[in-house]
């Protein structure tokens, strides 16, 4: 009976042993220098504390579905209209709710067909005074006339997905920063007027007249010299069916970024979703923030094909409605978004 305890004690004892010694002989192997806790001080580089490693929080897509009904239930966000104004009351005042703090930035821009908009971009500021930073953005407008659609084209469209999804995630990535904090800064900006763009297929150049707020906003920073480690911005990311390639803009700009966020949804099982296709160039957003403020900042959008641009079924149609978000899609992307933020509080992004 003692011999057989014994046994089993020294059984026990070697894959203790075993298993400590594998244990320190495979963690130098995934490690690299800036992941070590405690790096011996030198004349130029103080000792770092340890960083308090954190899991991300479950991304709550029933929350972010909300978050988008809630943008949606204003009517079309087209500038100038009271709607446009009320929602951005209501966004604005949702980050502060959660603890983050927000610039309004306000400008005026010009429409293609005549006549000023006035915009405002909103700038959420998680951790503000933390220099070690990310931005993550969307648009939050919605486009005034519904092009792509085969009858009332001149109306303005709901804009659930083409808007109002990227902020979704955005405002249910607030208040879990609040659940659990991390410390890095976090910028959640919200553009205005990227939506209300000249969309004839004349042969003229007119991409100028589409993301007014980001070319505002990358001209006009809210913090002179402000520059991100890296910014994704989000565009319709609710619709069913999403297909995320490697935008070409994204892959010319900021590969490493790409190929970062890539490995976050591989290791959340979405390759599926986040897919090893090499995606065609889209003027959004972070092209004016690449071109202007030198931020390296990728596009996640959904092409999941089958039409003639490329973009989802209800794009530039009265069909952007609710029924056109998926809370499963709202979830995965912003599963990803989230892996990013927490892996790079915990340095190993
Ligand atoms: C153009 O159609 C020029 N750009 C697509 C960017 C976009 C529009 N994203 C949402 N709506
Ligand atoms: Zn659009």
């Amino acid at each position: 009976m003692s011999l057989q305890i014994s046994r089993q004690k020294i059984a026990f004892t070697v894959l203790v042993l075993f298993g400590v010694s594998y244990l320190f002989i495979s963690l130098p192997r995934c490690t690299s220098d800036k992941d070590k806790p405690n790096p011996q001080p030198t004349a130029s580089q103080p000792a770092q504390p340890p960083v308090q490693q954190v899991a991300p929080p479950a991304f709550n897509a029933d929350s972010a579905y909300h978050f988008v009904k809630k943008q949606v239930d204003f009517g079309p966000r087209v500038p100038n209209t009271e709607a446009h104004r009320k929602c951005a009351a209501w966004i604005a005042g949702t980050f502060k709710k959660h603890g983050l703090t927000v610039i309004e930035q306000k400008f005026q821009a010009p429409h293609f067909k005549g006549g000023t908009f006035d915009c405002v971009n909103i700038i959420a500021q998680y951790n503000p005074e933390n220099p070690r930073r990310i931005l993550l953005a969307a648009h939050w407008d919605s486009r005034f006339q519904a092009d792509q659609d085969t009858k009332d084209k001149t109306k303005p469209i709901l804009g659930a997905d083409d808007g109002g999804s990227g902020v979704g995630v955005l405002l249910e990535i607030a208040r879990l920063l609040k659940e659990q904090p991390v410390d890095i800064g976090v910028d959640l900006i919200c553009f205005d007027a990227e939506d209300q763009g000249n969309d004839a297929d004349d042969g003229q150049d007119h991409s100028k007249t589409w993301c007014l707020g980001a070319q505002h906003w990358s001209k006009n920073l809210h913090r002179p010299g402000y520059m991100p480690a890296f910014g994704i911005l989000l565009d319709m990311v609710g619709g069913a069916n999403p297909k995320f390639q490697k935008e070409g803009i994204s892959m010319q700009a900021a590969p490493g970024i790409v190929q970062k966020v890539w490995s976050v949804a591989a290791s959340l099982g979405y390759s599926n979703v986040f897919v090893e296709e090499m995606g065609a160039p889209v003027t959004d957003d972070h092209y004016f923030i690449i071109t202007n403020a030198r931020i390296p900042i990728i596009d996640v959008i959904s092409r999941p094909g089958g039409t003639r641009s490329g973009f989802v079924p209800h794009w530039h149609t009265h069909d952007d409605d609710m029924d056109a978000i998926d809370k499963n899609t709202l979830r995965i992307v912003g599963e990803v978004c989230l892996g990013a933020i927490y892996r790079t509080h915990n340095g190993t992004l």
